[in-house]
């Protein structure tokens, strides 16, 4: 079943490529980065073989070639740059020649653009927990160009929409056609599954044959995928969402690259990737890596066991490759003036790795921030991943984490009856361990994503789950991110497979009976619950104390949990009783969160209540209260 060996390439001057093609990465670079250096991978047959003195660097003020580096593979050069501060912008021009072979002169070109203004104004912003993001997978959300559907000269060359598993055509003009709704949800940023280049044929996995069409399949890093529109349609697609105010956040992998990738092709160095005598799986295992009590070659396994057979996992340790890779990161945030990122895979990659990413990323653009895919159990796994306040050997500088333990503990919250440390008692012992993160309002919090079952099914298809859940995720601690359908109710289980849950948003595509992406579309059930998610959405945003205010939170008390959001502007109280008897409550037993407030508002119905008064909170319901003091019209203002 392998189609490729497990063992250290061979290099040859015969090995490579039909084409005497150059390729230089990054392709182009900018005057007044913070980080002085810059490292070029130059590609071309032979281009290794030259001597030192055979390539250099046309006189340009304030650019040095600090040296230069060669790799097994002849076809590679890097070369070392140091662009001192005050450079002015260009094209850097390098002759060299092979003078073992011709002494034609040969020239590469590398733009040197100016820096661009508005980092972390107009982008680079970095998501806080004043965001809400809305995350969707592109060929899944809707076709926008038709005529870009499939390729003849990709490896996989079918989009079709009744094969689970197949591409179906959805794009970035799919997006940007439908940023009016995600703008009327309330979301104030989008989460797009990796748009990076998957020129990967289908891939047997357990489900079938798999086509790449969800993205984390990299065959080109500095590639955007034609099938979702090429870079043209990113750039559109960032212009028009930061002309509306939203931001985008782009999605990450280091852990792996598809095995289709060109430079799997032709490897710098056979240790650019993580080989193993025969196939070894990751553990999935993350304790390997924090364990004070593992075994080397558990966290070895952990950490550069493969995914799966066609995903050749990244040797990050090796300096190069880890350039290459920063660089990328900084080229693409540049580039494509993104806000933010989320990092798949984060817990199976180099720590150290992550770490040097993370503070080069900070480097040039301080606002900047990152979400790492960390799937954990635990709250000390998850703080470990990220700022945290343990007392370890290795400290994360992430901004944050996909915050996998409070969406578990927010999912048992709803499912499951109360116990001493079940049902919604999970999700306050949970928090309760905050103390761990340097910062819990950095995590992101969420019910479900493309990797999971629905939100809606888990729920039970019942609507007063629904709504506590959405309740719980727009009012909880955290920047809170939304899986696209969930707001018009879709459901399914991972069962047979991950595209399940991933299908097609009803009228995003031609020929579609039903466009939920208007009212008019959607069933009355599907508008309520729409509506639902852009009313607390509204409200969450005009909220400091639900957005960026601290949390205070009661022992719950059989199945009813309450919870305090406040500042010294605002306080908000969230009543959830996930018990399946109705129960009330009394607002002198949370005096120290009540006691200067007369009244509380429904910010959902608008209604007045008095504090000197019980409220019933009927039975598997939320009540999200806004505190008020009581008009003081005698009020001297100074
Ligand atoms: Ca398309
Ligand atoms: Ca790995």
């Amino acid at each position: 079943m392998m189609k490729f060996i497990f063992l250290p390439f061979l290099f040859s001057f015969f090995n490579a490529f039909a084409q005497n093609e150059i390729k230089i990465y990054p392709s182009n670079w900018w005057v007044g980065m913070k980080n002085p250096h810059l490292q070029l991978m130059i590609h071309e047959k032979n281009i290794g073989t030259i001597a030192k003195d055979d390539i250099f660097l046309m006189k340009y003020p304030g650019v040095k070639i600090e040296s230069i580096q060669k790799v097994k593979s002849p076809n590679y050069l890097f070369v070392n740059l140091t662009i001192q501060p005050g450079t002015k912008p260009g094209k850097l021009e390098f002759d060299y020649s092979f003078h073992k072979y011709d002494n034609t002169i040969k020239k590469i070109v590398l733009p040197l653009l100016g820096s661009a203004l508005g980092n972390g104004k107009s982008y680079a912003r970095g998501i806080n927990s004043s965001d809400f993001i809305y995350l969707l997978m592109p060929d899944r959300f809707s076709n926008g160009d038709p005529n870009n559907d499939h390729y003849a000269n990709m490896r996989d060359t079918v989009a079709d929409r009744r094969n689970p598993l197949a591409r179906h055509g959805g794009d970035l003009q799919g997006v940007i056609n439908h940023l009016d709704y995600i703008q009327q949800l309330g979301a104030t940023a989008i989460w797009l599954t990796p748009v990076i280049e998957n020129d990967m044929p289908l891939e047997k996995e357990s489900a079938g044959m798999v086509s790449g069409y969800h993205g984390y399949w990299f065959t080109d890093h500095y590639e955007i995928d034609k099938r979702m529109g090429g870079k043209e349609a990113y750039f559109k697609l960032v212009v028009a969402a930061h002309g509306r105010g939203l931001k985008i956040i782009q999605d990450a992998v280091y852990n792996h690259i598809g095995s289709e990738h060109w430079i799997m092709k032709d490897l710098p160095d056979s240790n650019w990737i993580n080989w193993w005598p025969a196939y070894q799986n990751t553990s999935h295992r993350e304790q390997a890596i924090f364990d004070i009590h593992a075994s080397a070659k558990d966290r070895e396994i952990m950490e550069a066991g493969w995914f799966v057979p066609h995903l050749p996992d990244l040797n990050l340790r090796n300096p190069l490759l880890a350039t290459y890779l920063i660089q990328q990161a900084i080229w693409m945030t540049q580039t494509f003036q993104l806000d933010g990122w989320r990092v798949d895979t984060y817990k199976y990659c180099d720590p150290i790795f992550l770490n040097n990413l993370n503070a080069a990323l900070e480097k040039e653009f301080p606002n900047i921030t990152s979400l790492g895919e960390a799937t954990v159990n635990s709250v000390a796994a998850g703080a470990y991943f990220c700022r945290n306040n343990l007392n370890v050997p290795w400290k994360s500088n992430l901004t944050g984490i996909l915050d996998f333990p409070v969406c578990y503990a927010m999912l048992e919250g709803l499912k499951k009856n109360y116990g001493w440390s079940d049902g919604i008692m999970r999700l306050y012992t949970t928090l309760a361990e905050d103390m761990l993160y340097k910062d819990p309002l950095a995590n992101c919090i969420f019910l479900d994503n493309h990797d999971m079952d629905r939100f809606y099914s888990v729920a039970g298809e019942n609507f007063a789950n629904f709504q506590m859940g959405i309740g719980l995720l727009l009012t909880q601690r955290g920047i809170p991110h939304l899986y696209y359908g969930t707001e018009i109710l879709m459901k399914n289980f991972k069962n047979p497979s991950d595209a399940m849950v991933r299908e097609d948003f009803p009228g995003g595509f031609a020929g579609d009976p039903k466009n939920k992406f208007l009212e008019s579309g959607r069933t009355d059930s599907e508008n309520i619950a729409f509506n639902y998610v852009a009313r607390l959405a509204g409200v969450r945003k005009a909220s400091s104390a639900l957005t960026t205010g601290a949390l205070m939170q009661y022992i719950p008390s059989k199945g009813l949990y309450v919870y305090f959001r406040y500042d010294n502007k605002q306080t908000v109280l969230c009543a959830l009783n996930s018990d399946t008897l109705s129960a009330s409550i009394h607002f002198e037993n949370y005096k120290e969160r009540t006691q200067s407030f007369e009244t509380a508002k429904d910010v959902i119905t608008g209604s007045i209540y008095s504090l000197s008064e019980k409220m019933d909170i009927p039975a598997r319901s939320i009540r999200i209260l806004e505190l008020k003091k009581r008009p003081t019209a005698n009020k001297v203002v100074h």
